[in-house]
């Protein structure tokens, strides 16, 4: 049986994805890793460690006789652009040590890449698989210089190391946290509780969206295809593009009241440099993905959850 390890287990992602590997694998399998945002009443079994510290890392590794990492630590773009130092440091050397580890121990390694790896000099729409990656922030900047290092290790190691491209993920467990995209879950909690939002995009920002149980899925599915490719990719992802406005009309139908006002910051700027819409066929062809979330049932399942939670 696999034994699995998920560092930044407690952030957006990983907090959905821990319990579907529990059902995939069994809990008893996975051993959750985080730092600082560890959740009270976690249920399972826990490690407090930071990827940059790869003595510690050895240690987990060598403790639970680990053979397969999703390694999700991550700071996100807006956050990112706080402080740049920090999101190189914690970004790159953190998977630069589970790469390493992986090595040493045959680990077999999912790592998230983003459409935050594309930047303004990309195709907008439909954009393809292999194409320009020149982003102009610093959390794109180690999407990009991440997958060269993946395929590095890939190539020169034969390290069986999978990655997708994540458009902007829409999930209620985890509040937004430091990511551009994440108006589009911030409008759902703030909509919900007070009826108002101040949106920090224009209302026709068009971005590429997926909610967070496709974004799941297809991680599974993926660690688990039996891939034929000759070259190494991190995936394109894609489900649904919508526009700011686009998403205040929809989610009026649930309430009716509700009051959006646009005031555009410094992320409009990065959610600028991003794709629109993104081609994902390749993705569709090598291992079978299939989006089932577009724009109304996001709404909805979003609306129903949030209700019940922030009651
Ligand atoms: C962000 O907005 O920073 C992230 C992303 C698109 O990777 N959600």
């Amino acid at each position: 049986m696999k034994k699995i390890l998920v560092t930044g287990a407690f952030g957006q992602i990983g907090s959905e994805l821990v319990p579907a590997l529990y059902k995939e694998y069994g809990k008893e399998n996975v051993v959750s890793m985080g730092h600082s945002t560890i959740s009270l009443g976690f249920d399972g079994t826990l490690e407090k460690a930071d990827a940059r510290d790869k003595e510690a890392l050895r240690g987990i590794i060598k403790k639970y006789d680990i053979d397969t990492v999703y390694h999700l630590v991550s700071l996100l773009s807006a956050k990112g652009e706080v402080d740049p130092s920090l999101t190189w440091d914690i970004n790159m050397n953190g998977l630069k040590n589970v790469l390493d580890l992986g090595v040493e121990f045959k680990l077999k390694i999912y790592w998230p890449s983003s459409i935050a790896a594309f930047g303004p000099t990309t195709p907008r729409e439909d954009t393809p698989q292999h194409t320009v990656l020149e982003p102009t922030t610093m959390y794109g900047v180690t999407k990009t210089a991440g997958e060269g290092l993946c395929r590095y290790y890939n190539v020169k190691y034969g390290l069986d190391v999978r990655s997708l491209r994540y458009p902007g993920i829409i999930s209620w467990k985890t509040p937004p946290g430091g990511g551009t995209t994440d108006y589009a879950v911030a409008i759902f909690y703030e909509g919900i509780k007070t009826g108002k939002y101040e949106c920090f995009v224009g209302p026709d920002t068009m971005l590429p969206m997926m909610y967070i149980d496709d974004a799941i899925r297809a991680t599974v599915e993926l660690m688990k295809a039996d891939l034929k490719t000759d070259s190494w990719n991190s995936y394109n992802l894609s489900a649904v593009s919508f526009t700011a406005k686009e998403l205040e009309e929809e989610l009026r139908k649930y309430l009716p009241d509700l009051t959006i006002t646009y005031k555009p910051d410094h992320r409009q700027k990065i959610a600028d440099s991003w794709p629109k819409s993104i081609d994902d066929s390749q993705a569709r062809k090598d291992w079978g993905w299939k989006h089932e979330y577009g724009l109304s049932e996001i709404t909805k399942v979003m609306v129903e959850n949030l209700k019940k939670v922030l009651a």
